[in-house]
């Protein structure tokens, strides 16, 4: 039978990482609909991110990226962070917007550009120094649009290279995540374009060098919570980014398109540890909120998280691992089965109410005003968002 106080236990414990730019204004190649009260600075962003702490109890980290959030005083915004009961998370590198990498950064055929672009990423060390963030974390647009455009090989080399030189600067405590993505915005060759490629430049790196997964990331099909297990058994996964798609990379609230999809993830990372400390794996949202309120978004992307980890934390183990070793199919599934149907709403309401919170985070938002409060105050001065 599963132990429903330890259950609550690592419920509490749970910290999701949202991302600054989830705060901001985002859209499609097609048009970015700014909304109103969107923050102006990183400083605001935390302000937003706060709020979804205050509400769920469970989100303390905010990832950077950068440029996005360049500041004059990393320091300050650490403390500014810290005033809120908030934590700064993984720097995000930017190869990917200047035209200068319009062939590649790290990847580029011409040196110069990708001295550029290591220094970048060596900057953003820098930043990781002053924020005492733990994970430099890596994804590259690099690729190509047309067979024969760049050796695909040379490629790999020059990405080697770059890696093996940021690796090498990484303090003690810090740590190199390399996300992939099966393609966009190139369309040919991706240069790390799936876990496998990830993995093996990770492993040439050193222990300091992790995989993410991005949900949103995979080619239609492709089982996801395989990629999860094998890392974890590998000690290989350094982080997820958390969202949901129905086609590509839509960036939609995680578990908002397929919440089983989400369990049977998190349900690989329930039963291989993934949940301990010790596992260092970082769970963090890379979302975008197009056209919906953003903080409202982010809470109920936190409160999904939640929903699908109680599921995976009530699985019960052993009657899985007996059905499994009976070969009793039907009976092994019917107990994944029956947690992922479990409404854990009710626990989480409880959980939220032994944490001294409202067991309706949605509803507590609402009742602080803040969304009325930023509409009125965050006027003029420029709205945040990608610049791309
Ligand atoms: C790339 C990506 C990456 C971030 C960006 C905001 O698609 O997933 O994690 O840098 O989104
Ligand atoms: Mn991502």
């Amino acid at each position: 039978m599963t132990d429903l106080s330890a259950v609550k236990t690592a419920l509490k414990s749970q910290e999701i990482e949202t991302p600054s730019w989830g705060y901001g204004n985002s859209g499609t190649r097609f048009k970015v609909f700014a909304q109103p009260g969107v923050p102006r600075d990183p400083f605001e962003k935390l302000d937003d991110a706060a709020q979804v702490h205050a509400a769920t109890g469970v989100a303390p980290l905010v990832s950077l990226h950068i440029p996005w959030d360049a500041v004059d005083d990393y320091a300050e915004l650490a403390a500014h962070a810290k005033e809120r009961g908030l934590r700064l998370g993984a720097i995000n590198a930017n190869t990917f917007q200047e035209d200068d990498y319009k062939l590649g950064s790290v990847t580029h055929p011409d040196p110069k550009v990708r001295r550029k672009a290591v220094d970048h990423l060596l900057e953003c060390v820098d930043i990781m120094d002053a924020t005492g963030s733990r994970d430099l974390k890596l994804w590259f647009a690099d690729g190509t649009n047309y067979p024969g455009q760049d050796d695909i090989t040379a490629r790999q080399e020059r990405l080697a290279e770059a890696l093996s030189e940021v690796y090498a600067r990484l303090g003690e405590d810090q740590r190199m995540v390399l996300e992939y993505k099966l393609f966009e915005p190139a369309f040919y060759t991706t240069d790390v374009p799936d876990w496998g490629t990830s993995y093996a430049h990770c492993l040439k790196l050193g222990p300091r060098a992790k995989v993410v997964v991005d949900t949103g990331h995979h080619a239609p099909g492709t089982n996801i919570e395989f990629i999860v297990a094998f890392l974890l058994r590998e000690g290989r996964l350094g982080a997820f980014d958390f969202n949901s798609r129905f086609y590509a990379d839509d960036d939609l609230m995680v578990g908002s398109a397929d919440p089983f999809q989400l369990f049977r993830i998190l349900h690989e990372v329930a039963k291989n540890g993934g949940f301990e400390k010790e596992q260092e794996v970082a769970f963090m949202l890379d979302q975008c909120h197009n056209i919906e309120a953003k903080i409202p978004a982010v809470i109920r992307s936190v409160m999904n998280v939640q929903e699908a980890t109680a599921k995976a934390l009530l699985v019960d183990l052993d009657a899985l691992r007996a059905a499994q070793a009976a070969g009793d199919v039907l009976g092994a599934n019917a107990v994944l089965m029956d947690a992922y149907n479990t409404d854990v709403r009710p626990l989480l309401r409880e959980v939220r109410e032994e944490q001294g919170l409202d067991p309706d985070p949605l509803a507590a938002y609402a009742a602080t005003g803040w969304q009325d409060h930023i509409v009125a105050t965050r006027v003029g001065g420029t709205q945040a968002g990608w610049g791309a």
